[in-house]
């Protein structure tokens, strides 16, 4: 047995899923406006994740347009049957304009490529599919209720799916309500056909400070389920705010080669206050089963920040994405864009990108000239060389993004006279947080943001030149607790020529991720 560090999947990887295919897990998150989209995990052993491709990840497959910051897609679910991998998701399109919806995506390999999707006719959220053992299957998800006897109440329908026609067919069924009567939220259900019983696992009291994980069983698919007396089965939310991973909840479960049951679910790791910058994160926990009831991390009863996993023998916490050091090349499948791919906004161009400036910023709702990485550690300096653009308009620069309506920008202003300027947009105003002036204009310039924890420090370096930090920002108005949303903070680089034509690209020769933690 070997200690692994937890959270197994560091940054913004919520509502996490997996699966297991002999002796390989394949585990997928959530992604909101960000493609490509549903990172596609593998490890042979629970501890080292390995991203060998995403689900989302070809021009157009969904409609991203006009989905605000926390829209787009919510939790997927991952399983394997038939020698394919099914998975089932939601794209969440706030402003109820038709693209949105509970879909069905197949494929052989989970590295993709991935099947364009096939909408079901189910409306709400978190949508799950259970094979069950006499070959039909059944998909189940949330959505508020019908007819509600409290605030936020959900329930949890189910609905057989006709695997040939790869639609829902027959009654719908209203499973659950949460195991707590007055308990907002009961979501993220997975159903499981375990030793002859129907088993629902299901999240409620929203994912954030009160989330939890409760259980029910059932005789038959539909129900009617039984809800267990030691409910809810995991919860921090009896720590208080003071406790190290908060919010601990949306479970998913898997049986390994050996027997032994894990369950892969979120959490967050507040600091600096009761803030979590990194946002929803992937956490391992062991599971054991008395009399006919799963108990989550026996003995303790919490999501600890080291599990031990046996088998496992190297150090788990240096192979996990993001715990690499240095240059981010192009390749790398941790880059991101909001609302298109990569590829769509920016070229690699050696060890760096091209990116073509646009007149949307990053305060739009809209495809804005960006690629960025998620902040997986408290502390980190994330570097760009990015060399300043000929117009007086032109910005190019880092960005730490929370949503368009919260960010921190470190921009090089264009022209003859280019300056740089650190900006924060809060709740859509902009403020400027200091200025610096660019002295050698022509040359490339390094731009950091070296972040310890909740100080966001913006630093300019010129060749030949002591850093300069030309402001610090405070990271504790930027994490959801302030926000709202579902989102973790990203890093990355932008350009822009603020709403007016330009046929300029920037050139960002190279970004660095370099982890101080
Ligand atoms: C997701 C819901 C939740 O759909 O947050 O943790 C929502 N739970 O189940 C967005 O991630």
């Amino acid at each position: 047995m070997t200690a692994v560090g937890n959270p197994v999947l560091a940054g913004c990887y919520p509502d996490p899923t997996i699966c297991r295919v002999q002796d390989t897990f394949y585990l997928v998150t959530s992604t909101f406006e960000y493609l490509p989209g549903l990172p596609v995990f593998r490890s042979t052993d629970l501890a080292h994740w390995e991203q060998v491709g995403h689900v989302v990840d070809r021009p157009g497959m969904l409609d991203y347009s006009g989905i605000a910051s926390s829209g787009g897609l919510y939790a997927p679910t991952l399983r394997h049957h038939d020698g394919l991998f099914w998975l089932v998701c939601t794209l969440v399109d706030q402003d109820d304009a038709g693209r949105g919806g509970n879909f069905l995506v197949t494929a052989e390999d989970p590295a993709g490529p991935w099947s364009d999707p096939v909408w079901l006719d189910a409306d709400g959220i978190d949508p799950s599919i259970l094979f069950d053992d006499d070959g039909r299957a059944w998909v189940h998800g949330t959505r508020l209720a019908r007819e509600p006897e409290w605030f936020h109440q959900t329930e949890v329908w189910v609905r057989e799916l006709d695997l040939a026609q790869r639609a829902l067919v027959g009654p719908e069924h209203v499973i659950w309500t949460g195991a707590v009567r007055g308990a907002v939220w009961a979501e993220a259900p997975h159903l499981y056909r375990i030793d002859g019983a129907y088993y629902l696992l299901a999240a409620e009291g929203g994912t954030e400070f009160h989330h939890a994980v409760s259980v029910a069983r059932a005789d038959a698919v539909t129900g009617p389920y039984e809800g267990y007396r030691g409910n809810p089965v995991l919860t921090h939310r009896d720590l208080g705010h003071g406790a190290q991973i908060v919010g601990v909840g949306h479970a998913d479960l898997v049986q390994a080669a050996d027997g032994g049951w894990w369950a892969v679910l979120l959490g967050m790791r507040p600091y600096g206050g009761y803030h979590h910058n990194l946002g929803r994160e992937t956490f391992l926990v062991p599971v054991a089963w008395e009399e006919g009831w799963p108990v989550f991390a026996p003995g303790l009863g919490r999501v600890a920040p080291t599990v031990d996993v046996p088998g496992v023998t190297a150090s788990a916490r240096a192979a996990t994405p993001g715990a690499r050091s240095g240059p981010v090349l192009p390749g790398d499948l941790r880059w991101t864009s909001v609302r298109a791919l990569p590829r769509e906004v920016a070229s690699p161009r050696g060890h760096g990108w091209d990116l073509p400036v646009r007149p949307t910023t990053l305060a739009d709702v809209a495809v804005a000239s960006f690629v960025g990485l998620r902040q997986q550690h408290r502390d980190v300096d994330v570097r760009a060389v990015v060399l300043p653009l000929p117009g007086a308009h032109e910005e190019v620069g880092l960005a730490v993004r929370q949503s368009e309506r919260h960010h921190v920008l470190l921009d090089v202003t264009g022209g003859p006279d280019p300056r740089v300027v650190a900006v924060r947009v809060e709740d859509g105003h902009r403020t400027v947080l200091g200025e610096a002036p660019v002295d050698v204009p022509g040359e490339p310039v390094v731009l950091t943001v070296s972040v310890r924890g909740q100080d966001y420090r913006l630093l300019l370096e010129q060749a030949g030149r002591p850093p300069v930090t030309v402001a610090v920002a405070d990271g504790r108005w930027l994490d959801s607790v302030t926000t709202g949303g579902f989102l973790g903070l990203w890093i990355g680089v932008h350009a822009t020529s603020h709403g007016r034509p330009s046929t300029a690209t920037a050139r960002v020769e190279r970004v660095e991720y370099l982890p101080q933690d």
